[in-house]
């Protein structure tokens, strides 16, 4: 369907910048899922790579593409990471989370030299904020959490999946927070952070190098 090849497009484009020997970072979603189909097939024509995956999915998804896999015991430094995204503004600051990742993207994203973003052209924004920011939180006391995360002016909405509560791959949970209007993203970041229980949030400031985007007339490589 339309939106699946515009996202297949920009997925298969960033193949393009992984050199032979790289070690990588393997982001997370729906349009990476076709840079790692891609990349499967560079493997078996003898492509030396290996990466560390940001999720069990993309791990089981490496997994069956024949991508090499490997984790931070044995490196240290990622050569180049190639991640979605819910929202790229024009900073190339992001919002991610929507498939829960977000702990183990923004740790990898944030050991890699370079980030390359492979979006469909719907997550491109003019201002970060009509998605609702994805904030993983520690269990223990969550609804604590949210209701001094609501007083930044949100309503954290706890995530669900098939009516049970989501938990993430490292066991927290979802707050899933709309904001009325998302003024100055990184001290927004700071401030959620700030709160007790919160883990991470879904605001991704300054770590992108480049955004893959495609569209119904092809794809688009903008760099910083
Ligand atoms: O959850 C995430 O951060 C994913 O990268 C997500 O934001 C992009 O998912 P998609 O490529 O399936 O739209």
């Amino acid at each position: 369907e339309e939106a699946d090849l515009k996202k297949k497009l920009a997925g298969e484009k960033a193949v393009e910048y992984i050199k032979d020997g790289m070690t990588l970072g393997l982001g997370s979603g729906s349009t990476v899922y076709w840079t790692l189909k891609k990349l499967g097939e560079l493997v078996k024509k003898g492509l030396d790579i290996k990466g560390v995956p940001s999720s069990l999915r993309t791990e089981g998804w490496a997994q069956s593409f024949g991508v090499p896999l490997t984790d931070f015991q044995k490196v240290r430094q990622l050569d180049l990471a190639i991640d979605g995204a819910d929202e790229v503004d024009p900073h190339f600051n992001l919002i991610k989370g929507g498939g829960g990742s977000l702990v183990r993207e923004k740790i990898v994203n944030a050991a890699s030299n370079k980030v390359i973003i492979v979006v469909d052209e719907s997550k491109i924004v003019t201002r970060l904020g009509k998605f609702a920011l994805p904030i993983e939180v520690v269990p223990f006391g969550w609804e604590v959490t949210a209701s001094y995360i609501s007083e930044l002016g949100c309503k954290p909405i706890l995530r669900k999946r098939e009516n049970q509560v989501f938990v993430s791959n490292n066991g927290n949970y979802i707050l899933d927070c709309l904001f009325d209007k998302i003024e100055i993203a990184s001290e927004l970041h700071l401030r959620i952070k700030e709160v007790v229980g919160v883990v991470e949030t879904g605001l991704f400031i300054g770590m992108t190098d480049m955004v893959i985007v495609g569209m119904s007339s092809g794809v688009q490589t903008i760099n910083k």
